[in-house]
């Protein structure tokens, strides 16, 4: 157990947690919903390690009063949760399915009953399975469609929505779903997944202009980054390391605020259009980060088709998913994000950070998980010192609230604050729970600075 106390947040500050739909709400065939890419690929054999679906997952659905009740006992200022595109569209185009987006409207209501800000991430990578069909992100119609869905579902929560993200992950959606064919829709184009970062981009431009129209409430993008360590000394090394920097934190960064595609890769694959920097440039109120670990990298070897080589990063504890805990590389990313983009940085909320452990009840009715306590006391000590470092970071959200379904990890990672069982959907608080309610009570008693 940490013993220093931890030092003051500024007065404000949003703590909060996250999670997606298709990881913890189930009810897959309920009131009207269509299917996902996740849907087609969860029940394709072998994708997921074992063998389970989303189809019932937390049954937040039906649950959902009993989970807003957890957060509110954890005293969170806000909750990130994703949007069913194919509940609000389940053909993922036309007009909206009023009760699919009923679900989304009560528990709006229940948050901001509780003092709760709604926070509503729109893709968090349950592309409707029709607009796969016809394509999916590779086609640069689904950006259109993306828009169509903002539109409609601002319509619907943007007056009461207190913070939009437009995409979760985009790096990830296109390098372990169609890069890589660990994710849905299981495309594995390498390289040739560069489309999908385009047309997300655009689909996130074209979808900041849809919500402004519909709502007054500031609009993010949820990034996943890798603060990148060098793992040899040699040029070589070096111009691997900025080749990974490139792909995995500036890809995305660099055209959202308004800097084009980094040179080197051709990361624009010939379907940029005349205009669309323009419009993935729309300016936005914050940037979402996600953080869970660096990466070490150093150069290929010969023959390889990556331009760098990925090697484990020594010297650090590790997560039941193997990666390392090193909180030093949230300060260090937090740091080079201020210093790469500077004037055009937005302020921050770390949108994501957590960690799956093997947790599980000890027979008295606990659910002991004392690295997960160790591992957010290290990452808010490090959110601490980049505010004093002057990187303005205004929230941190942790993943998850709920032990949930991680994707081709199925049930068998837990990134819970709360313990599920699936069995009987019983939830038990961790002692990570009691930990970050006691810390965000003392938080939010403090006097304002
Ligand atoms: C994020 N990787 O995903 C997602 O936003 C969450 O839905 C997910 O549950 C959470 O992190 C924990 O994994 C990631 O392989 C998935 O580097 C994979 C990676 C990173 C993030």
């Amino acid at each position: 157990m940490p013993t220093e106390p931890m030092p003051d947040f500024p007065a404000g500050f949003r703590w909060g947690v996250s999670t997606s739909a298709y990881q913890i709400e189930g009810a897959v065939g309920v009131d009207g919903r269509g299917s996902s890419i996740w849907d087609t690929f969860a029940h394709s054999p072998g994708r997921i390690v074992d063998g389970s679906t989303g189809d019932v997952a937390c049954d937040h659905y039906h649950r959902h009063a009993e989970d807003v009740d957890l957060m509110a006992g954890l005293g969170v200022c806000a909750y990130r949760f994703s949007i069913a595109w194919p509940r609000v569209q389940p053909g993922g185009t036309g007009a909206a399915n009023p009760a699919g987006l009923d679900f989304y409207d009560r528990l709006v209501d229940d948050l901001l009953a509780r003092d709760i800000d709604p926070v509503a991430t729109l893709f968090h990578w349950d592309l409707p399975q029709p607009l796969e069909d016809a394509g999916g992100w590779l086609n640069r119609d689904t950006a259109h469609r993306f828009a169509e869905y903002a539109d409609l579902t601002a319509a619907r929560l943007g007056d009461r929505v207190k913070l939009w993200i437009t995409l979760n992950e985009p790096f990830v959606h296109m390098s372990l779903g169609h890069g890589m064919g660990v994710h849905a829709p299981g495309r594995m184009l390498l390289f040739d997944a560069f489309p999908v970062a385009h047309h997300q981009l655009l689909g996130h431009g074209l979808a900041v202009g849809a919500l402004r129209a519909r709502s007054t409430s500031p609009v993010a993008i949820a990034n996943n980054y890798s603060p990148v360590r060098l793992a040899g000394d040699t040029d070589a090394d070096r111009a691997a390391a900025a080749a990974y920097e490139a792909l995995h934190n500036r890809l995305f960064t660099d055209p959202l605020l308004g800097r084009g595609y980094p040179a080197g890769q051709d990361f624009d694959a010939g379907v940029v259009r005349d205009g669309d920097l323009a419009v993935i440039a729309a300016p936005i109120d914050v940037l979402g980060v996600n953080y869970y670990n660096p990466t070490a990298v150093r150069a290929p070897e010969e023959g390889s088709p990556l331009p760098f080589d990925l090697v484990p990063l020594d010297g650090y504890p590790r997560t039941a998913f193997d990666w390392p805990v090193a909180p030093d590389g949230l300060r260090d990313l937090l740091g080079w994000l201020r210093d790469t983009y500077r004037d055009d940085l937005p302020p921050i909320e770390i949108t994501e950070g957590g960690c799956a452990y093997d947790d599980a009840p000890d027979g008295t009715g606990r659910v002991p998980d004392p690295e997960r306590i160790a591992y957010l006391d290290g990452h808010l000590r490090a959110v601490r010192a980049a505010l004093d470092d002057g990187v303005d970071v205004r929230g941190y959200f942790v993943w998850s609230l709920l032990d949930n379904w991680e994707w081709a990890e199925g049930f068998t990672k837990r990134f819970g604050l709360v313990h599920v069982d699936f069995d009987t959907q019983v939830r038990t608080p961790k002692s990570s729970y009691a930990w970050l309610r006691d810390l965000i009570a003392a938080s939010r008693r403090a006097p304002a600075a």
